[in-house]
């Protein structure tokens, strides 16, 4: 009896979205427009459209850590390209000139926007076009919340 009384009090509708971020989103589905996995959020994933092949291309992204220890994001993988990297831009003397690092942190209770000139990730070797409005799905892997896939919509070129 009391099983029965919990499996219909998690049919109501607030206890639909508990399931959904309690369970479904434990499992990397998609939930509200966001891939998550224990307290770890990828979200406005994009990267810009391109009609040439072989090309490098920045893949653009926000990561929202709401737990309370650091995270980090240690491999991206797409099929749209044959590899990829992590980057940083170093600021010295000259120009600014891209880095290529290990992984890319995540504070505690922090918030990282990827950007073509702070960290990013980068797409190496496109495999076809990328068409505006189309999307892809990747795979991101985290050094404590593991794998999570992401959609990547394919924006207009500035
Ligand atoms: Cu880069």
């Amino acid at each position: 009896m009391k099983a029965a009384s919990t499996r219909l009090g998690l049919a109501r509708p607030a206890g639909f979205s508990l399931v959904c971020l309690a369970a479904a989103c434990l499992l990397f589905t998609t939930c509200f427009g966001a891939a998550r996995a224990e307290g770890l959020t990828v979200s406005d994933a994009w990267t810009a459209a391109s009609d040439e092949v072989g090309r490098d291309i920045p893949l653009l992204l926000t990561l929202h850590n709401e737990t309370g220890t650091p995270d980090a994001l240690m491999r991206v993988r797409c099929p749209i390209a044959n590899f990829s990297e992590k980057h940083t831009v170093d600021r010295g003397e000259g120009a600014p000139a891209m880095r290529s690092v290990a992984s890319i942190p995540v504070a505690a209770g922090s918030t990282l926007i990827l950007k073509p000139n702070e960290y990013h990730v980068m797409l190496l070797q496109t495999r076809q076009r990328l068409i505006a409005g189309e999307r892809f799905t990747c795979t991101l892997a985290f050094q404590k919340a593991g794998t999570i896939e992401t959609e990547v919509e394919i924006r207009k070129s500035p």
